[in-house]
């Protein structure tokens, strides 16, 4: 059994940057972490799946494997998904309780890759998730290139946290890659120079 990663043991980028953000501004409700999305412990993990919903490689692959065969089960009840839409389920076996599964866009289409983290944390909200992880939507199979696909997800979120204050109390950008850990990272470096 892999190590499980608590919520509360993993630092806000404003922690990580040793600065003191004000609570509820952006950096201190946000985290970037490297690892496998399936180990941790918060209210609820965000799958990249497809339209289907059926399970598949990459990251979708990786939760069906360790949330267990009920998952799927769960997954056909919704009979799929929209490409930018989002739809939840238990996590069964995972740590964390719920999956949200959404689909992002097939390439570089920012308005639908902006959704499916908008309306993930739409459904987030409705189901009192406080704590949610994301992978790095469409930046595998899907091919979104890295960089413009992490830049497009934080402002998403940024903005979607901004429309919604008190609400979800910590967003965990889940990096599997190292090419994916420095985009968001030079990102980050970015929108701290700004505030
Ligand atoms: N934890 C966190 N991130 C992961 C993990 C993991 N265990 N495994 C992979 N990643 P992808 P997509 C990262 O291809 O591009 C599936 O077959 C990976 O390094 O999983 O949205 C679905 O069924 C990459 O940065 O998703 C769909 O058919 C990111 O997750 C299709 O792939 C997304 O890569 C969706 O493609």
């Amino acid at each position: 059994m892999a190590r499980i990663t608590k919520v509360s043991d993993i630092q806000t980028v404003a922690e990580q940057l040793g600065r003191a953000a004000s609570s509820g501004s952006f950096l201190s409700l946000i985290s970037i972490w490297k690892g496998d999305i399936t180990t941790l412990e918060v209210d609820a993990i965000v799958n990249a799946a497809d339209e289907r919903l059926l399970g598949g490689g990459g990251v979708d692959g990786a939760i069906h494997k360790a949330a267990g065969p009920q998952l799927l089960e769960a997954c056909r009840a919704h009979k799929g998904c929209r490409t930018g839409q989002a739809k939840i389920t238990p996590g069964f076996n995972l740590p964390a309780k719920y999956v949200i599964h959404t689909v992002g866009p097939i390439g570089e289409k920012p308005e639908l890759l902006a959704s499916a983290y908008r309306e993930s944390l739409n459904v987030a909200l409705h189901n009192n998730v406080r704590s949610i992880a994301f992978p790095c939507i469409s930046t595998g199979v899907f091919g979104y290139p890295a960089e413009s696909a992490c830049s497009v997800a934080l402002s998403a979120v940024e903005e979607w946290l901004g429309a919604h204050p008190n609400t979800i109390e910590r967003v965990v950008f889940c990096m599997f890659n190292q090419n994916s850990l420095c985009a968001y990272n030079k990102l980050v470096s970015t929108i701290q120079a700004s505030k």
